[in-house]
Parts: C-alpha cells; sequence; structure tokens
C-alpha cells in the first residue's frame, strides 16, 4: 500500500513523514524544503497484529506500508510552477493520497520567506481555500492527462465508448460524489487519475483539540463535503514524542488525550478511504498481515499471499483475530465450535484470520 503526502508547501508534510515514518528528514519554515520525494517504508503493528504477535509465531510480518512525502504543491503546479509537473506524476502511481492542511498557528513568527509568484500561492488561515488551490491543481493536470488521452482514442474509431467517457469525465470531473469516483476508478483504473483516488484530509494542530478549533471544524466539514475520511493529528508533537522514551512519551500522550500514535490513526483512515480490509493468515506457523479489497473472495485474498495458494487450496477455516486471541489457537478454537469454515467463494471479513486447506 503506497501513500502519497500532498499539500501546499510548509504545512507540515515532512514534519508528518517523519512522524509517521520514525525518520528526520529535514523539514523548516522554508516553502520547498523538500526538493527530492523522501520515501519510507514502515511496517504497521496494528492492534489486531499486536495481540497475535503475543501468541508466539515462529516469524512475524507485518504489512508494509510505504509512505512518500513529496514537495508542496502551489498554484499552476499543473503547468510546471514551483516543482509540480514532475511531483504529480510521482503521486500517480499512490493507491491513496493524504492531503495535509495547516491547522497550526505560530509559524508567522518564523522567518517564513513568502512563496508566493503570485497572491493565492502563499499559505492561508483558510484550509479550505489551501485545501481548494492544491486539489484544482490535481484536477486540472487530470484534465490534461485526459485530454491527451482523448487525442488518441480519437485516432481509433472503434474506440467511440472510450471517447464518450473520457469527454464525459473530462466535464464532470471536479463535481464527483463519492461513489462515482470509485465507478470512475475502477473502469479508467490504466489512467491513475489523481482526482479519483482515495484521498484523506488530516488537519495539522499545534496540538489535540478537536473541532472546538475553528480551523478543524471547517477541514471535518470540507471532508463531509467531499466524502472523505478526516484525522486530526498533531504533527510536530507526535514527532518529538517518536524521540522520547516510550513511557515518557505515554504519559504525555495521555496528558493531552492523544490516543493511539498517529501512524495507526492514519492508516485506519487510508484503508477506510481505500474501502479495504486487513486480513492475517498463519501459514508455517508464520503470522502474515495483510489487506484486500472489501467484498474480496478467498481465492482473491489467497492470491494476495502467494499465486500457489491462490491455485492450491480448496476450502478454508476463519476466525476473528480477538477470538483466536482469546482461544490460543486454531485447535482450541475449533474444538469449541467457533471456526467458520468455507470454500473459494468464502467473502472475506475485516480482521479475520485465516487458514487455508488444501486436498490430500
Ligand atoms: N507550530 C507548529 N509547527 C509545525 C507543525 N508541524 C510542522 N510545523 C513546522 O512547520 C514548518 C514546515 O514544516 P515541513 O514539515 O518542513 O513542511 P512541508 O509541508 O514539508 O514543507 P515543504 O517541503 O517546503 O513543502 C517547520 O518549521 C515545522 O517545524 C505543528 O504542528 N505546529
Ligand atoms: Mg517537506
Amino acid at each position: 500500500m503506497r501513500i502519497g503526502i500532498v499539500g501546499l508547501p510548509n504545512v507540515g508534510k515532512s514534519t508528518l513523514f517523519n512522524a509517521v515514518s520514525g525518520q528526520g528528514v529535514e523539514t523548516s519554515a522554508y516553502p520547498f524544503c523538500t526538493l527530492e520525494p523522501n520515501v519510507a517504508v514502515v511496517a504497521v503493528r496494528e492492534e489486531a497484529f499486536q495481540a497475535l504477535v503475543q501468541l508466539n509465531w515462529k516469524e512475524e510480518r507485518p504489512l508494509k506500508v510505504t509512505f512518500v512525502d513529496v514537495a508542496g504543491l502551489v498554484e499552476g503546479a499543473s503547468e510546471g510552477q514551483g516543482l509540480g509537473n514532475q511531483f504529480l506524476a510521482k503521486l500517480r502511481e499512490m493507491d491513496c493520497l493524504l492531503h495535509v492542511l495547516r491547522c497550526f498557528e505560530g509559524l508567522a513568527t518564523n522567518p517564513v520567506i513568502p512563496v508566493r509568484t503570485s497572491e493565492s500561492q502563499g499559505l492561508s488561515e483558510d484550509p479550505a481555500r489551501d485545501f481548494s488551490v492544491v486539489h484544482r491543481e490535481i484536477l486540472l493536470s487530470d484534465r490534461n492527462i485526459i485530454e491527451r488521452a482523448l487525442i488518441q482514442a480519437r485516432k481509433h474509431p472503434e474506440g467511440k465508448k472510450r471517447i464518450a467517457a473520457l469527454e464525459h469525465l473530462g466535464e464532470t470531473l471536479s463535481r464527483l460524489s463519492l461513489k462515482e469516483r470509485v465507478t470512475w476508478r475502477e473502469e479508467l483504473s490504466d489512467m491513475q487519475l489523481l482526482g479519483l483516488k482515495p484521498m484523506i484530509l488530516l488537519a495539522n494542530v499545534d496540538e489535540p483539540c478537536g473541532v472546538e478549533n475553528p480551523k478543524v471544524a471547517q477541514v471535518a466539514n470540507l471532508a463531509e463535503n467531499v466524502g472523505v475520511p478526516f484525522v486530526e493529528v498533531a504533527c510536530r508533537l507526535e514527532w518529538e514524542l517518536n524521540q522520547l522514551d516510550p513511557e515518557e512519551a505515554r504519559e504525555i500522550r495521555t496528558a493531552y488525550g492523544m490516543g493511539s500514535h498517529c501512524l495507526d490513526r492514519v492508516l485506519a483512515a487510508c484503508i477506510r478511504a481505500s474501502e479495504w480490509i486487513c486480513f492475517y493468515t498463519v501459514e508455517n506457523d508464520i503470522l502474515g498481515s495483510w489487506r484486500v479489497k472489501q467484498g474480496s473472495t478467498a481465492k482473491e485474498a489467497a492470491a494476495c499471499v502467494h499465486s500457489d495458494m491462490a491455485k492450491g487450496f480448496h476450502a478454508l477455516e476463519a476466525l476473528e483475530w480477538s477470538e483466536l486471541v482469546h482461544w490460543g489457537s486454531f485447535e482450541k478454537a475449533r474444538e469449541k465450535g467457533r471456526l467458520r469454515r468455507g470454500g473459494r467463494e468464502y467473502l472475506v471479513r475485516d480482521g479475520d484470520v485465516l487458514r487455508f486447506l488444501f486436498s490430500g
């Protein structure tokens, strides 16, 4: 799973990248601090995985997630302003976009060099406006791609259906409902359009404050209107806590009412936005953590573990992860009649632990 961090310059994208990855890439009050994309592969140890680990496996393989932090996008990025185009291309490879909006105060006292080549390029006090500047560039760059695809499609008379689809999408791209975005994403998956990708909005705050902070309330509203999940993260504080002794960090988290680590919360939102579910395997005494699209069958789940697995199994046993933790083993859960059995078309549920059965 690949997550791309986007937003205007100076909103705290690299600070968030450091907070979720434990890395220490450069951040500063100067815009365009990030020039080359930062990439981190992070092993995710969510609540279920941590609980399952306690059952002592020969090996544990947590889900790996890649975070990519690129330069800030500015107005005109779709036409090459700033470092725009090259990073928009990088973002097309992502599964999900994490749009960071600045809701923290305090930068005004720092020696900020204004970003602008025009008034609208600088950061504002209005996160909804900041969102629309970046989102507009994203949609404009998609329109350019649609235009190019149309030129190609028109050369082939048999491509009438595709031409009609592309023309319609080009006109409606900026006002699609969530459901329409999902439908188009599947229909035109080859085009990797950014405006169709799952997205979450992240309000970067000084410290947890909730929607009592008017800027956070604005982001929450915006997220509701756009139909995407929203999370509030105190990016700099989270990063600072990463450097502390875990016990001390825990005390501060409790004092601030911060809840779980920002990586868990960000990831849960990305998984929700992408309509994925997580499942676990315990083959050969190896605990594995995986994710598939909601509504996937056992066959599809097995394919993401191993192609041989997908070919070979004829049935499976499943149970919810907390049940496995409770009973301690599949054998014990079977004895208690807690296992579900299914075939290749079994619909995988979020949090299932699956054991594939082979004939013979
Ligand atoms: N007060 C405060 N400052 C923050 C917070 N998050 C980030 N900052 C500061 O904001 C400045 C910009 O942060 P970066 O993470 O470099 O921002 P960026 O979005 O990666 O910027 P570019 O790479 O230039 O696009 C730095 O000085 C950070 O320390 C926060 O939650 N509170
Ligand atoms: Mg940066």
